[in-house]
């Protein structure tokens, strides 16, 4: 399906490390189209709902004070296959065990601060983005590569 989207947020570390750029190039050079962003500081309400599977976990409070101490960019991407693809540009949740190239791989070394988030599954991305993004901020939009015409 051409039209799937996921959710890939730059979390408080990346946008400290001045990393947005740097991250959103490599989605945009692998082909996949931008059809929501935003900048905010993200409310204690919104990070528990997003990570509501995680609440159990010992390291869910640390995880709350991480994401919450800066702003974050949050982005939706859309293409083939984009949930899986982009979990594989992102490396594996613990840097340590990400694979140079990955964006883990490439710019953190810890658990606790591995600089991006990315959805895990078609449905998950769904639930995501319908948590951060309002439907009229998804934009539609077209390449000019295919709309050019010659006057
Ligand atoms: P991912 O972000 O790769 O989808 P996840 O959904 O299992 O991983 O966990 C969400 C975030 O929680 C993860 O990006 C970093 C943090 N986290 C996961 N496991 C952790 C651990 N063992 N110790 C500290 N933080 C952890
Ligand atoms: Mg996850």
């Amino acid at each position: 399906d051409e039209r799937e989207r996921t959710l890939i947020a730059i979390k408080p570390d990346g946008v400290q490390r001045r990393l947005v750029g740097q991250i959103m190039q490599r989605f945009e050079q692998r082909g996949f189209k931008l059809v929501g962003l935003k900048m905010l500081q993200v409310s204690e309400d919104l990070l528990s709902q997003h990570y509501c599977e995680l609440r159990t976990k010992p390291f869910y409070p640390s995880l709350l004070d991480y994401m919450s101490s800066g702003p974050v960019v949050v982005m939706v991407w859309e293409g083939h296959k984009v949930v899986q693809t982009s979990r594989t540009m992102v490396g594996h949740t613990n840097p340590a065990e990400a694979q140079a190239g990955t964006v883990r791989g490439d710019f953190s070394f810890h658990v606790s601060r591995n600089v991006v988030h990315a959805s895990d599954s078609p449905e998950g991305a769904q639930r995501e983005i319908q948590l951060w993004f309002q439907s009229k901020e998804l934009l539609k939009w077209e390449c000019c590569d295919q709309t050019i015409t010659c006057e």
